[in-house]
């Protein structure tokens, strides 16, 4: 404020050692040494502009997120294959609704972080019919895609958000769809649903750690695919997925 310092950083009196102690805790200083100003307020301060702080707030990490999403395979009977409910597979929401996709890579590893909020914040809901999703095949492209999704030799961690469970090796035959998954990279599925052990076995030689965050009635399920892959966690996700970065945290400390 005009009225203050110059370059004031707000502080707390946690460990200030004041003559005159405040009767609240907040107090603006010049510095830890100088004079207060004023000597005791009455309420926090109000948030400074972000140049007012010393240091300047640097990201722990460099890390470069990406985003993909999958739905279901598109054909009967995971996805209504009527051409309206391919195009708009909930008419009866008010918003607008995606397409379904077995798998959909929206955006390669990336350093610019406002790029990533952005596409993210392009993405829409989607429907499909069955309850199980088709989130192997995803996991499986995103395993097998490394030059298309960006990997690094750094730590590689794998975000996969769902609100229900999955199909898995043989359900395919349900489609008509025989010939198993092959690990190859199409950023698209191809044949049948991945097999749990095919998944661990994808995952462990591309040194990628998943985290599952998924929504509480599937936890249990997670939790037991989870023991069969190698160096993955589960986290229960909050239906509107507010404490996704809270999960990644504490997957990755
Ligand atoms: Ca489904």
């Amino acid at each position: 404020g005009s009225s203050g310092p110059a370059a004031t950083p707000w502080t707390s009196t946690t460990s200030w050692t004041s003559p005159t102690p405040c009767a609240t805790t907040w107090r603006t200083c010049a510095s830890w040494a100088a004079t207060c100003w004023p000597p005791c307020a009455t309420s926090p301060p109000p948030a400074p502009p972000p140049d007012a702080w010393a240091p300047p707030l640097q990201p722990a990490l460099s890390a470069r997120p990406g985003f993909g999403s999958f739905v279901d395979k598109t054909v009967l009977p995971y996805v209504s294959t009527v051409p309206s409910k391919l195009r708009n597979p909930c008419p009866e929401r008010h918003e607008p609704c995606d397409p379904p996709a077995a798998f959909r890579h929206v955006l390669s590893l990336t350093a610019n972080a406002s790029e990533f909020a952005s596409r993210v914040s392009q993405q829409r809901i989607s429907g499909n019919l069955d309850s199980p999703e088709g989130g192997f095949d995803a996991i499986m492209q995103v395993a097998v895609c490394e030059e298309q999704i960006g990997w690094r030799p750094v730590t590689r961690l794998l975000v996969f958000a769902s609100d229900d469970t999955f199909h898995t090796a043989g359900d395919g035959k349900l489609g008509g769809i025989f010939i198993p998954s092959d690990s190859r990279c199409h950023l698209d599925a191809s044949g049948d649903y991945p097999s749990v052990g095919h998944l661990a076995q994808v995952l462990s030689a591309a040194n990628i750690q998943p985290i599952f965050a998924v929504t509480g009635p599937t936890v249990p399920v997670y939790q037991e695919l989870s023991r069969l892959i190698p160096k993955s966690v589960v986290g229960e996700l909050r239906e509107d997925s507010s404490n996704v970065v809270q999960l990644i945290s504490d997957a990755y400390n």
